[in-house]
């Protein structure tokens, strides 16, 4: 379904950091890869992912901060096979209010449901802005028309509306790698700061999030603070639509499977079991308040309490990977961390065993495998966590299909990750619990659980992530132009009906329900009233009248029957021309169709807990009555909606209805569009208007000739040329456009 681009653009990445630490030694330039979540995602880019949305002959251009000076880096080609490297400078007093300030002491809390730790300083947001402002500058230097920018996380979220002012044709992502809080959360920031947040993201055409709740959250953010509403995913500047979505962030699944059977990781899970206890656990994390790291070790010390059979018998490796440890909170964090494993292992160790094993230092990829690998459980206890890459990492590295997970719930990983032990990390008793339930799983519900986490990371991995980002990326640009809303104003309706009056040979389309009739909520009662209807006979005398509607044809016959006006029924399946006295069925049918449109239901129902798709003789249907979270699905529902409808060939004919908790798909030749299309080519009409307030009316105004006056009822977006408010103002509209021409 992947489009082939003409001119694959070139994407520049603008993240906190470089990809790599610049070595400079006696004049010499050398490059070491960084680690971590962001820099692995980012990376897959450069493999098959490059090939079908950028340009393979160029390097990936990587906007970040580096701690080298100007001077050292003076006359350097900064690249390396996948990478050209632009480098920010920033002054020591500006980086340390903008990046420990702003971001480390105020966002990372405040993000992360630590609002007593955040940190209100003036200095900070001041110095936030002329960081951004900095890395603008940078970019600003490098950037060309027809370049994709994707701007990453909390340390820049001022930059996507600076590049959106300079540089308004550029296409701009923006992905937020930690929580997006609740709006209780984010107002507890000044309120200019929070304008100011919340605008520099708008600036972005696709914002990214891990899970559908920071996309609630944020949502409801841009609504109360910029006064944005949205409708679905889509939130309408006015000039352009922006997106809204959830893409949960993965792993390179492939890489840690196949690393299992790596010699090195071999040894080093063999001397791990070798040195170590019957029993493994495993952790490792950043030095970070949100990871749970305290309380994780009082966690493990209840087990110890209450479980004593396994005394002796278990090793709770503890790695933790020195972080920020320039901060106060850090420092002290550190210290208490030092204090609990010593009063642990001096508690309950003896001679023979030293129940946690703690290392203040970062591993090894073979290491950290050959653990993964080796242990009976992971404990993953974030008391907040964004994603949470190092459970997706443990699940991936288990090839054996062994292994337990035990994952809280407060990390964005959780929602995928059902079949781990989920635990709320506050709580010792579940964690001890956990680990005493994890040690007694027998090794078939082990496999079963391991299969099924393994299967979804493997399907959602890193490159179907950036895959599906720049998939949204692209299919905006194709939609902004046909979303955007235009108000009929006095003149619109002016120039409508001066259009009206110059022509002789006319033909109108109406929907029926929301345009000639309100819509009420028992759809049999659905009434036209006597005005309409008789401002209808008084057009269809002189002018060529199309019923156009879902309805069935007894619905339409028994109120319009009396008219002379061609009836068309059940979105173009059945039609009655003025003088003819009988209906008559299209049924153009074909079967070569399911194949392609499969994987994108398929693709939904994965990304959407409950869903499922059912393969019928002549149709496909996406059912959602069952799924686990009904909001959610009702917009997936909406989202899939709109990507069949972009994405099925014109030649295919298919049809895409929006049922009752169902999105069926249908071969036939015929919906409102080529139903509409086919009358109005059958003359020679001067004169098209097509009115509806339906998504399926989408299809008559998308099929329509670019002359045609197409109108939509409601503030959806749609792709008519222009709306009215609601339904109550298509008489008046009617009224006036006809009210001076005379039969
Ligand atoms: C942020 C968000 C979100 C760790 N120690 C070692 C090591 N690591 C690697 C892990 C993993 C990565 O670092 C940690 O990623 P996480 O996702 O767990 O956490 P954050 O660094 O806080 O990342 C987070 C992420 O951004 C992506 O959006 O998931 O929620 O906070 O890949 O393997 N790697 C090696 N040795 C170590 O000692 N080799």
């Amino acid at each position: 379904m992947n489009k082939k681009i003409e001119n694959p653009p070139r994407l520049i990445i603008v993240a906190y950091r470089l990809p790599f630490k610049i070595i400079h030694e006696n004049d010499n330039v050398t490059f070491q890869q960084s680690s971590g979540g962001l820099v692995s995602a980012v990376l897959s880019l450069v493999g098959q992912q490059k090939e079908s949305f950028f340009n393979p002959e160029e390097k990936i251009q990587w906007v970040g901060f580096t701690e080298n000076t100007k001077e050292e880096l003076e006359g350097q080609s900064l690249a390396n096979e996948s990478f050209q490297a632009h480098p920010v400078f920033l002054p020591d007093d500006i980086r340390e209010n903008y990046y420990e300030g702003f971001c480390n002491n105020l966002i990372w809390p405040l993000c992360h449901y630590f609002p007593s730790l955040a940190r209100f300083d003036d200095a900070y947001f001041g110095a936030y802005q002329t960081a951004n402002e900095l890395f603008f500058d940078k970019l600003a230097e490098i950037i060309q028309p027809g370049d994709v920018v994707w701007v990453q996380d909390y340390q820049l979220m001022l930059l996507p509306e600076m590049i959106r002012k300079k540089f308004p044709e550029n296409k701009i992502g923006f992905f937020f790698h930690i929580p997006f809080p609740s709006y209780e959360l984010f107002r507890l920031l000044p309120v200019k700061w929070r304008k100011a947040i919340i605008d520099g993201m708008l600036g972005a055409d696709v914002i990214g999030f891990h899970t559908n709740d920071y996309v609630e959250y944020f949502l409801k953010a841009a609504k109360l603070v910029s006064g944005y509403g949205n409708k679905l995913h889509y939130i309408n500047m006015g000039n352009r639509i922006l997106k809204v979505d959830s893409f949960p962030i993965s792993i390179d699944f492939n890489k840690f499977n196949s690393a299992y059977d790596d010699p090195e990781v071999s040894f080093a899970r063999g001397s791990a079991r070798e040195s170590l206890m019957e029993k493994i656990i495993f952790s490792v994390d950043r030095l970070d308040y949100s990871k749970g790291i305290r309380h994780r070790l009082q966690g493990f010390n209840r087990f110890l309490e209450q479980y004593p059979e396994w005394h002796g018998r278990v090793s709770f490796v503890m790695v933790v990977v020195p972080s920020r440890d320039t901060i106060e909170q850090y420092q002290n964090m550190k210290m208490e961390i030092d204090q609990t494993v010593g009063r642990i292992n001096s508690d309950y160790g003896n001679i023979n065993w030293q129940p946690i094993i703690y290392q203040y230092r970062s591993m090894s990829y073979t290491e950290l495998v050959g653990m993964y690998s080796a242990s009976d459980v992971a404990l993953v206890t974030p008391l907040r966590d964004g994603m949470n890459l190092v459970c997706k990492e443990y699940v991936a590295s288990r090839k054996d299909e062994m292994g337990v997970l035990i994952l809280s719930e407060m990390a964005g990983a959780s929602a995928e990750l059902g079949e781990a032990l989920i635990i709320n990390p506050l709580d010792n008793q579940d964690i001890a619990d956990a680990i005493d339930m994890a040690f007694k799983m027998s090794p078939e519900n082990q496999t079963k659980r391991m299969i099924a986490m393994r299967q979804r990371i493997k399907d959602y991995d890193v490159f179907a992530w950036t895959k599906d980002f720049f998939t949204q990326m692209n299919m905006l640009e194709q939609e902004q132009e046909r979303l955007r809303q235009v108000f009929l104003t006095n003149k619109g309706i002016d120039d409508i009906r001066t259009a009206y009056e110059r022509s002789s040979n006319r033909i109108l389309f109406f929907d029926y329900d929301g345009t000639l009739a309100p819509i009420v909520p028992d759809p049999s009662k659905a009434i036209i009233s006597e005005d309409i209807k008789n401002l209808i006979l008084g057009i269809a005398k002189r002018d060529t009248v199309v019923i156009i509607s879902g309805r069935d044809r007894k619905f339409l016959e028994d109120r319009f029957g009396d008219l002379p006006v061609h009836i068309i029924a059940e979105h173009g399946a059945m039609t009655k021309s003025v003088d003819a006295s009988e209906w008559t069925m299209n049924d153009d049918y074909e079967e070569d169709w399911k194949e392609s449109i499969k994987p994108i239901l398929d693709l939904y129902a994965i990304r959407c807990p409950g869903a499922f798709v059912e393969t019928k003789e002549t149709s496909l249907a996406w059912h959602y009555r069952v799924a686990d979270d009904a909001d959610y699905a009702d917009r997936r529902s909406r989202e899939l909606i709109w990507q069949l409808k972009n994405f099925i060939q014109p030649e295919l004919k298919l049809q895409v209805i929006d049922g009752s908790k169902v999105v069926e798909v249908k071969k036939t030749a015929f919906n409102k569009g080529t139903a509409a299309k086919s009358l109005a080519a059958q003359r020679n009409y001067d004169f098209i208007l097509a009115i509806g307030d339906d998504t399926t009316d989408e299809d008559m105004f998308e099929a329509l000739p670019d002359t045609a006056f197409t109108i939509k009822i409601g503030e959806d977006l749609s792709a008519a040329r222009n709306h009215i408010k609601n339904q109550d103002e298509v008489f008046h509209f009617l009224n006036f456009m006809t009210s001076s021409v005379v039969e």
